[in-house]
């Protein structure tokens, strides 16, 4: 931008010192901006480089500038000379040893010798996808009437603006390889591109966390991950170490009963919540700060797994939630969430009977509601897995301004983290250069160095102040969008300990448990009885019950207890406080939404089934925006009565129960009659049941039905449609009432009303 001349004579110019040095002198700076769109290019060549022009497609466009495709190129090494041939290396002589001229061999192997880089040390688990936020036209803020009041954030103002975002969900501990349905967290990271830099909000979808200290974390995570001598378990909480950390830190209560909660087994990633989890700070133009909470909350409501189900799903598909999000994606349907602010003002603060900093708590959205101020939409699966999801980088300090950070511990513990571990991985500090993690913004600034380095940075000066360069890259004034972090007041001595105010630790695991129905309740005992029967040392058992889960609710110890062989506790724990408070927000039955769409649904017929019955079910369904797919024990053309026929798209042995959200079985004697003489149908429709999922038959179908066990379940006799704990039969002509009432079974995702102990499957 500057060249050699003209810097030279600044150099040496006195006169032209003095004022390339002073960046609040009009004629030298950049072209102040603002986020009105003002902001343009000066003669000068500095520019706001904010992209005022800023659209969903934005990041896509910049990716297209590195986007290579080699449909009809030649095959050619990676210093663009074409290759003749990539099977046989050069030899001396046809069986002679291989020869070091062979460059194509040495690089295609040194490449390959380099594929792998460090998974991440934590979520190594993951997949990613594009999309946009949106703010929106009109949001209730309660007292406020508009989001400017609260945050400056430009990219939350415009509700014409659509943002481009990528999100990675994540399991917590597993290594990259692993399943995706085991019992974990969740993580939810989003990178916002936005016209101020990029602000990555990196949460997870439980609200709130194990530990309270950063301090802790590595060592949350060495008991949470395999045991050091066998590397043994992958991708689970269910072994001593974790359990034996957990029975010593009461403050991991409450997060351990949303572990062992649905919230844990996740049907989809876009069906579930996202939490910010800390308490941040929205700043406004006028620099006042309030606290704020995020939530994502999915448009197709919160719905879970059940256990049993989830296991086996680890063995059929295990990347039931990876290939379930590319699959909607592909098939048209775009994943939406809303952003949620909870609002507190500073002075209300203390007004609460636990410290907004402590991230083991929630704000009850009894005390302060969730206002909706946006959604996000995914909406394109990543070209290339590695390039975007695996070196997709977050970090929590990356923050825009109008967003700031409070002295959460843990919070402050992971700004430095997230960049450490980034150097681990990518080996280099330049990862932010990489297309995934680049802003669309500009970046100009004297870094310019390093490993793989991609900018070419012109000029001479790579420090400030400078006279060679006219003193640019310059300094923004917060006017002109530059970051000022919020001035909050700090008066205290170095201390090493934890603040009184989050000494206690059973009333919000108690508020979660109060606000449970039976089933969740009964979800909650039976995971802990799976993990705890998995810890061998029964002190360890004994020290869960006592110490933490008397303390949260006698009975709910006593539960527990009778399941893993510790004696009932006799009496409640000592830090037990007796109180009912609940908070329905945080029943994920509370949480269900009416809607099929995106609901996979299994057909199962053979030959001979009822035309009328299929094609009906297939059009009400995929009108109502749920996937079908038709099961026979052998695929390809299956003719029905009237001699129609469709595909079978799976057979008996890749198609299974657990990956269907309902089922289905169309009338037609010959079908029915030869599901009949099959094992694997049946036990289809036994599993589903067992797994409270929706389950339906027409006609004939029917039969079939009393042929397995459905314990305490009423089904249809001849002229009749009933529906009974999801179970819907029909054996009369109305196809309507029939699948109208299928459509709500199936809305319901599971029916909880059912007792499938007795079942097998
Ligand atoms: Fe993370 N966390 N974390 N974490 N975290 C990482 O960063 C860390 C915490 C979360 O899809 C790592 O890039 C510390 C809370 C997500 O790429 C690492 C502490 C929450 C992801 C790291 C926490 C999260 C990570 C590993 C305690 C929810 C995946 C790889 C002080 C609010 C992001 C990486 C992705 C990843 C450190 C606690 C969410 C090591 C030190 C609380 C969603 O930097």
């Amino acid at each position: 931008m500057t060249d050699d001349d003209s810097s030279h004579e600044n150099a040496t110019d006195p006169d032209a010192f003095e004022t390339a040095t002073r960046p609040d002198d009009e004629q030298s700076g950049p072209t102040p901006i603002r986020t009105d769109g003002s902001g343009s290019d000066d003669s000068t060549g500095t520019s706001d480089g904010r992209g005022d022009d800023l659209d969903e497609e934005s990041k896509q466009d910049q990716l297209d500038e590195v986007r290579e495709d080699a449909e009809g190129e030649y095959l050619t090494t990676d210093h663009g000379v074409r290759v003749t041939d990539t099977d046989n290396s050069l030899k001396a002589s046809e069986r002679g040893p291989t020869i070091m001229d062979d460059f194509h061999f040495r690089e295609k192997m040194t490449q390959f010798d380099h594929e792998s880089i460090p998974e991440r040390v934590v979520h190594a688990r993951g997949t990613g996808a594009h999309g946009y936020f949106q703010p929106y036209e009109d949001p209730d803020l309660g007292e406020y009437d508009d989001i400017s009041e609260i945050t400056k954030a430009s990219f939350l103002q415009d509700p014409d603006q659509k943002t481009p975002v990528f999100t990675r969900f994540s399991t917590v501990v597993g290594s990259r390889g692993s399943a995706d349905t085991v019992r974990d967290v969740r993580g939810f990271a989003t990178k916002f591109y936005t016209e101020d830099g990029n602000w990555d909000l990196v949460g997870n979808n439980i609200p709130v966390f194990f530990i309270q200290d950063a301090m802790e974390f590595p060592d949350l995570v060495h008991a949470i991950k395999p045991e050091p001598d066998d590397a043994v378990p992958q991708a689970a909480s269910a072994h001593d170490t974790f359990w034996d950390f957990a029975s010593l830190k009461p403050e991991i209560t409450h997060m351990l009963m949303w572990l062992l909660s649905g919230r844990a087994l996740p049907r989809a990633y876009w069906m579930m919540q996202g939490f910010g989890v800390h308490t941040f700070r929205f700043v406004n133009d006028e620099g006042e700060s309030r606290f704020v909470k995020f939530h994502w909350t999915p448009k197709l409501g919160t719905n879970q797994l059940v256990w049993d189900e989830t296991q086996k799903i680890a063995g059929k598909n295990p990347d039931f939630n990876r290939e379930g999000l590319y699959d909607i994606i592909d098939e048209g349907y775009e994943p939406e969430w809303e952003l949620g602010v909870q609002i507190v003002e500073e002075d209300d603060a203390d007004q609460f009977d636990f410290d907004l900093l402590d991230p083991t708590k929630i704000i009850p959205e009894t005390e302060v509601p969730v206002r909706p101020i946006g959604k996000m939409v995914l909406n394109e699966r990543p070209d290339n897995f590695f390039a975007e999801v695996e070196q997709v980088a977050f970090h929590p300090g990356n923050v825009v301004p109008g967003i700031d950070f409070t002295n959460d511990p843990l919070l402050q513990g992971r700004l430095f983290s997230y960049q450490d571990t980034q150097l681990n991985r990518f080996n280099s500090a330049n990862w932010d250069e990489i297309p995934i993690n680049r802003p669309i913004t500009e970046r100009h600034n004297n870094q310019r160095a390093g490993f793989m380095r991609q900018e070419i940075n012109e000029g001479k000066a790579t420090y400030k102040p400078n006279s060679i360069d006219g003193d640019d890259p310059q300094e923004a004034t917060e006017e002109e969008g530059g970051y000022e972090h919020y001035a909050e007041r700090i008066d205290g001595k170095k201390i090493r300990n934890r603040s009184e105010s989050f000494q206690e630790h059973f009333d919000q695991a108690r508020l979660f448990w109060n606000s449970m129905t039976e089933p969740e309740k009964q979800h909650i005992v039976e995971a802990a009885h799976f993990e705890l029967n998995k810890v061998d040392r029964m002190e360890i058992r004994e020290r869960v019950v006592y110490d933490l889960f008397n303390n949260v609710d006698h009975e709910f110890a006593n539960r527990v207890a009778r399941g893993i062989g510790v004696e009932p506790p006799e009496s409640p724990g000592d830090e037990l406080s007796e109180h009912d408070e609940e908070d329905p927000s945080l029943s994920m039955e509370n949480r269900t939404e009416e809607s099929i769409e995106t609901r996979k649904i299994a057909i199962l017929l053979d030959e001979g089934f009822e035309d009328e019955h299929v094609k009906r079910l297939q059009s009400a369904l995929d009108d109502a925006g749920a996937r079908t797919k038709i099961i026979s024990k052998v695929v390809g053309e299956k003719s029905g009565t009237d001699g129609d026929s469709v595909d079978a798209d799976q057979n008996h042995v890749t198609a299974t129960s657990v990956v269907f959200d309902a089922i289905v079985v169309p009338g037609g004697s010959d079908s029915v009659d030869a599901l009949a003489q099959q094992g694997e149908p049946k036990q289809f429709i036994e599993e589903a049941f067992k797994h409270h999922k929706p389950i339906a038959a027409l006609g004939d179908g029917t039969d079939l039905f009393e042929a397995v066990d459905l314990p305490d379940i009423e089904l249809a006799a001849d002229g009749e449609l009933v529906s009974d704990a999801g179970v819907v039969t029909c054996r009369n002509d109305d196809l309507d009432e029939f699948i109208t009432a299928f459509v709500d079974a199936v809305a319901a995702h599971r029916h909880w009303d059912r007792d499938p102990e007795t079942v097998p499957a």
